[in-house]
């Protein structure tokens, strides 16, 4: 059993006031969305408190924890390394705040991406990231967030697409899950 509150006492060492602050949306966020789809909230809370426990990691300290504990590190992940918060944030989660659930943890491991066919708190952490309160600089989040309490598929597909309309600057700069993410719930929602 975990205690949530002890956990966000010992992040904020570690995330500075804004990603703290963000974080506490998430797992709020995360609690309604389990609610409204019957999820076990306490199990939702856990893993929104937990998305970007890594964030604040340096680049160069993430590499080294990846090396370290033989997590392979993708030649994009490398070029891209914030995006390596998401899966160094779920060996954080399950070495130094003691979380051994797999759902949670691969929930972490997604959460920036996305990717095919999620399962349920894979994509209530994925958006409760993107329509926290905090959040204000994405397009279209007023309707997003209304669509995330009606629909969570069609919610992946309206965030990843406007995710990529974000990256479409330099299409390069797109991961493998991101658009097979897309791709999946294109496909779902049509
Ligand atoms: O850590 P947060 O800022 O709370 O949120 P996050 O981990 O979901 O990261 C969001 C950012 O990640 C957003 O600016 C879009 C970006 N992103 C998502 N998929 C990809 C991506 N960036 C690149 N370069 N490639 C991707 O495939
Ligand atoms: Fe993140
Ligand atoms: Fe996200
Ligand atoms: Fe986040």
């Amino acid at each position: 059993k975990f205690n949530l509150m002890k956990i966000a006492g010992k992040l904020k060492k570690y995330l500075d006031e804004d990603r703290l602050w963000h974080t506490l949306g998430v797992m709020q966020m995360s609690a309604s969305l389990a609610i409204r789809y019957d999820y076990p909230m306490e199990r939702a809370q856990l893993a929104g408190l937990l998305h970007d426990c890594a964030k604040c990691i340096p680049a160069k300290k993430k590499l080294k924890i990846c090396k370290d504990n033989k997590i392979p590190v993708t030649d994009f992940e490398r070029e891209h390394t914030f995006l390596l918060h998401a899966k160094v944030g779920a060996w954080v989660a399950r070495e130094k705040y003691g979380v051994t659930d797999p759902e949670i943890l691969s929930a972490i491991t997604w959460h920036t991406t996305g990717k095919e066919n999620m399962t349920l708190l894979e994509k209530i952490v994925y958006i409760a990231d993107y329509i926290e309160p905090a959040r204000n600089k994405a397009p279209r989040l007023a309707e997003i967030r209304k669509i995330a309490f009606e629909n969570l598929d069609l919610c992946m597909y309206e965030i990843l697409h406007d995710t990529l309309e974000y990256l479409d600057d330099d299409p390069q700069d797109i991961d493998q899950a991101t658009i097979q993410a897309y791709n999946y719930y294109s496909d779902l929602i049509n």
